[in-house]
């Protein structure tokens, strides 16, 4: 297939880009590069070295042989997005290119305006496109499973078969999600299933969970396609800071009492999903929701996971108050049988699997900065409780 991998230059993006090429596909990646400007913005960077777009493709082809195609550009410029889906000819274009952090869009105004815009505005871009190109174009979208928050019932793949009143309907799955990130993708999610019922486009929506994780076969064929790694309190996400945490001696950063639960998936399992996604279209007209987890885990489980798998001792922090607002305890069973019915193998989370994450990290602990972990939003605050590294002005901030 011909594909587009938009967002191809971030955590999931870059090796999806190689592995989708590595299975033969013709891959062009879409970024315009503004991940390593919030990197620059909150005054952090990646644990583990990232080369230029450049440098990445340029070693793809001297280890493969195969040219992976670039094209820099912002998908909330209309005319680039039409002119790179017209220029290329995908069979299938994968979404990874939004704005992904919760905490970061809950900075301030600013900056869940710009996750907003980014996020819908972008993705609204892809559909019309799509739409005046050629509707036959499969979007696979990176969605949440944070969309449908933590209610007390089980959760569905997209739908839920509702009885009201004696009559019955299959429903989009209700929504309650916990940031003005997870909010875009709620939004993204509305308007992609709305352009597959008036347009006839088929779409996948992969709500994923949390990714864990940075090895995978390509990007370890050399440090030059390594992919990146937080664990900065703003866009590391739980699994991959704890791993950081305990290599550094830190206390272990529970949020609260810690039976916040969450589906989860390692890096390898992002790359197999997208591809089976990918692999089995939906029809003309559909727009399809799977749930891309393998596993659900409490946060002061996978606290303990970490503990338990590191040679060194391990300290949990108690009674760290929760910069977010979210049920600290509470029902989670969420389905996840339509990736595994097309042939997902899951890679699981053993200790041996953490035991390699903290040894990653060991390699790079001198890239640590310590100072980066602390969570610095606030759910509770509508006014900024974070200093960035563009504090007093707002001049390197990506524009509205
Ligand atoms: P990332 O920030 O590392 O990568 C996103 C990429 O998109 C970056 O390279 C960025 O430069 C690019 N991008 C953003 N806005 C753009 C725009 N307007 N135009 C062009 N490029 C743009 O994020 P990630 O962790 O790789 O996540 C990829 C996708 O998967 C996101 O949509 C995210 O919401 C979703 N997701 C991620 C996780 C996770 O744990 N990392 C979990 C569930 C879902
Ligand atoms: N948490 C801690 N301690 C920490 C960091 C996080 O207890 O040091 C808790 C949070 O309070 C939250 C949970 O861990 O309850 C997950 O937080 P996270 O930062 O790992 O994940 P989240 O903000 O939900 O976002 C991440 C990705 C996002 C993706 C989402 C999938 O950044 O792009 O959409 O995971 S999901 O959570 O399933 O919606």
């Amino acid at each position: 297939m011909n594909i587009l991998v938009l967002g191809g230059d971030g955590y999931l993006g870059w090796p999806t880009a190689l592995h989708l090429a590595a299975l033969g596909h013709r891959i062009t990646v879409v970024d315009n590069l503004v991940r390593r400007e919030y990197d620059a913005e909150m005054g952090v960077g990646s644990l583990v070295p990232i080369f230029t777009l450049n440098e990445r493709v340029a070693k793809w082809q001297d280890v493969s042989g195969d040219q992976v195609g670039v094209r820099m550009g912002d998908l909330t410029d209309a005319a680039f997005v039409y002119s790179v889906v017209a220029e290329c000819e995908p069979d299938a274009i994968v979404h990874f290119g939004e704005q992904r952090s919760a905490p970061y869009s809950m900075i301030d105004r600013e900056h869940a305006v710009y996750t907003q815009v980014n996020n819908v505005v972008g993705t609204l871009n892809v559909l019309y496109a799509i739409a005046e190109v050629n509707p036959e174009i499969h979007l696979v979208k990176l969605g949440t499973m944070g969309e449908y928050g933590y209610p007390n019932i089980d959760i569905e793949e997209g739908f839920i078969e509702i009885t009201h009143h004696g009559r019955t309907d299959v429903l989009p799955y209700p929504k309650q999600p916990g940031s003005f990130y997870h909010l875009s993708k709620v939004h993204d999610s509305a308007n992609i299933m709305f352009a597959c019922r008036v347009w006839g486009l088929r779409s996948t929506d992969l709500n994923q969970g949390i990714v864990y994780g940075q090895s995978t076969q390509e990007t370890d064929l050399d440090p030059v396609l390594a992919t990146r790694f937080d664990y900065d309190g703003v866009f590391g996400t739980v699994l991959n800071r704890f791993c950081v945490q305990a290599v550094m001696g830190h206390p272990l950063t529970v949020y609260g009492a810690g039976g916040q639960t969450r589906g989860m998936l390692n890096i390898r399992d992002t790359l197999a999903c997208v591809t089976l996604a990918l692999e089995n279209p939906p029809a003309p007209g559909e727009f399809r929701v799977f749930n891309q987890f393998t596993e659900s885990f409490s946060v002061r489980d996978m606290a303990t996971m970490v503990q338990q798998a590191s040679v060194k001792p391990v300290e949990i922090a108690e009674g760290l108050e929760n910069p977010r607002v979210e049920h600290e305890e509470h029902y989670f069973h969420a389905t996840n049988t339509k990736l595994l019915d097309l042939g997902l193998e899951p890679h699981l989370l053993t200790k041996s699997v953490i035991a390699d994450m903290l040894t990653l990290i060991e390699r790079h602990r001198d890239r640590v900065d310590v100072a980066a972990i602390a969570p610095t939003v606030r759910w509770r605050s509508s006014a900024r409780t974070r200093k960035t590294a563009s504090t007093s002005s707002d001049a390197s901030f990506p524009a509205v």
